[in-house]
């Protein structure tokens, strides 16, 4: 339970801010707020605390900076790189109590205002509202969030923003940078940002939302964002079409982007990934076979989308050297099957184990050379039992390289050689899940001498202390972190997986 009596003094402050109910010590309650989801990150909180509202998230924030407490921004804690579970006995600032949906601007039209002049909207939310809470929010009122995850029931606004997340329908809107109209957050000793409503003058100077979008929790603490809601399409048609190599995927991707584009969304599956989501219990396989890479698509239109995607899937198919079949769904219950299938990537693999999870973007033209690659990438750094799957969001190059059976004494190979390849074909070895604790190293590695010091000079400027988030997105070196801790953190490493 809370700790009401407690002889900790920052605790007993915490209390007087958010009632001391709602600052957990009791190790049940904590313990969920001490590893991830997939169970490869764990550390130790001091206590979880849960303000009701940004005017709490600020007292918070002044207390642990009147007693020098770092803090650990979370959400709905289902991040894939360690960035929102403690490490080293911070205080868990838990969001999820800030869920508050504020009421729909339908189409106010104006760019001051942000809204889609083609007939969107604009919705403020809490950081703690959780994707589908918003997506229905904007449903009701006939509008639609750009970004979509499958664990949109768990995660939260707050979180997709501090990674500035992707997901399946990043190929049409873009990452939640492009969602993000205005934000209010709360920095370091306390004070609270409002640009929730930037004026028309938005350009007037430093573009503070724009820094804070994939801050990652270290520069300040968002607790509302001001979000830029679209209008659906009336109809949508997805395929999935079975392809003989990745390349093939990649071409009809864009056969199809040329004749039913934009594409609403453009996945990547492999055939690992296939296997392993049509072998659950229930799950019809679409193919006979899985082949070695399909491509997943949605597009939107008129009455006859279904047709006109089937067409054009014909069309491909003769164009395109390598297609092996393909499958239309068009009613609601056929698009949501073929979604089942790559929506059900996660789930299966954390039932395999806790896999070494590296999200990755490729430039098109190296990305099916880079895929061809890593079964090999992987086995010579992980062993023989090292196997990957690889599925992701191949319309902007995002990929998602789960690695099962790697002992863990070659964890730290098999991330040094996968990544070292990705940039080596001149990619980033971060994509939509954030740097986190996984990739902190990497920052310095792929960053210029001039960007690291400009990266360093704004932590040193918004969070002096290093008191947010410390051991998150920033190298030590950078972050001014005193040798301590958070600097030995890996603790957590191949730890079991959460009961
Ligand atoms: C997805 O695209 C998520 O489904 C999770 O980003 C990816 O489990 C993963 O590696
Ligand atoms: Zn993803």
């Amino acid at each position: 339970m809370s700790s009401p009596a407690s002889d900790d003094p920052l605790l007993r402050a915490l209390g007087e801010v958010v009632g001391h109910g709602q600052v957990r010590t009791d190790p049940d309650l904590v313990a969920p707020h001490e590893v991830d989801w997939t169970g490869r990150w764990r550390g130790r909180a001091r206590a979880v605390v849960r303000p009701a509202d940004s005017t709490e998230v600020a007292g918070v924030l002044a207390v642990c900076a009147a007693h020098d407490a770092a803090l650990v921004p979370q959400g709905g804690n289902t991040g894939l790189v360690g960035g929102s579970v403690p490490r080293a006995g911070e205080v868990v600032l838990s969001l999820t109590r800030l869920d508050h949906l504020g009421a729909v601007e339908v189409g106010t039209g104006t760019a001051a205002a942000g809204a889609d002049p083609s007939g969107g909207g604009a919705v403020v939310v809490g950081a703690g509202a959780t994707l589908a809470a918003v997506q229905r929010h904007a449903r009701a009122a006939g509008l639609a969030y750009g970004v979509d995850l499958a664990a949109r029931d768990t995660a939260t606004i707050g979180g997709t923003i501090a990674t500035d997340a992707g997901g399946l329908g990043v190929v049409r809107h873009g990452t939640t940078r492009a969602q993000v109209l205005g934000l209010e957050a709360v920095l370091a000793d306390g004070t609270v940002l409002d640009r929730l409503h930037p004026p028309l003058a938005e350009g007037l100077g430093y573009d503070l939302r724009g820094l804070l979008v994939g801050s990652e929790g270290t520069l300040a603490v968002v607790t509302s964002a001001r979000l830029r809601l679209v209008r659906p399409p009336s109809h949508v048609a997805v395929a999935l079409i079975a392809t003989d190599r990745v390349a093939a995927a990649l071409e009809v991707q864009r056969v199809l982007a040329a004749a039913v584009g934009p594409l609403e969304a453009s996945e990547l599956l492999t055939r690992t990934g296939l296997e392993l989501v049509t072998g659950a219990p229930g799950v019809r396989a679409p193919f006979t076979d899985p082949p070695p890479a399909a491509l997943l698509v949605e597009v939107a239109g008129g009455a006859q989308v279904a047709a006109a995607l089937t067409d054009a899937v014909a069309a491909a198919a003769a164009e395109v050297d390598g297609v092996r079949d393909a499958v239309i769904g068009a009613e609601a219950g056929d698009r949501a099957a073929l979604w089942a299938l790559r929506e059900g990537h996660t789930e299966r693999l954390a039932e395999r184990g806790v896999a070494v999870k590296l999200d990755v973007v490729l430039p098109l033209a190296t990305l099916a050379g880079f895929v061809e690659d890593l079964p090999g990438i992987v086995r010579a750094a992980g062993g023989a039992d090292a196997e990957v799957v690889v599925f992701g969001h191949l319309g902007v190059g995002d990929l998602h390289c789960n690695v099962l059976g790697v002992p863990p004494a070659a964890v730290a190979g098999v991330e040094e050689a996968v990544l070292t390849a990705v940039v080596a074909a001149g990619g980033s070895p971060c994509g939509e899940h954030g740097v986190g604790v996984q990739k902190r190293g990497w920052v310095a590695r792929v960053r210029g001498p001039a960007e690291l010091a400009v990266l360093r000079a704004l932590k040193g400027a918004l969070d002096p202390a290093g008191r947010l988030n410390p051991g998150v997105l920033l190298p030590a070196s950078l972050a001014g972190e005193q040798e301590g801790p958070s600097d030995h953190l890996v603790e957590h490493q191949e730890g079991e997986r959460p009961a």
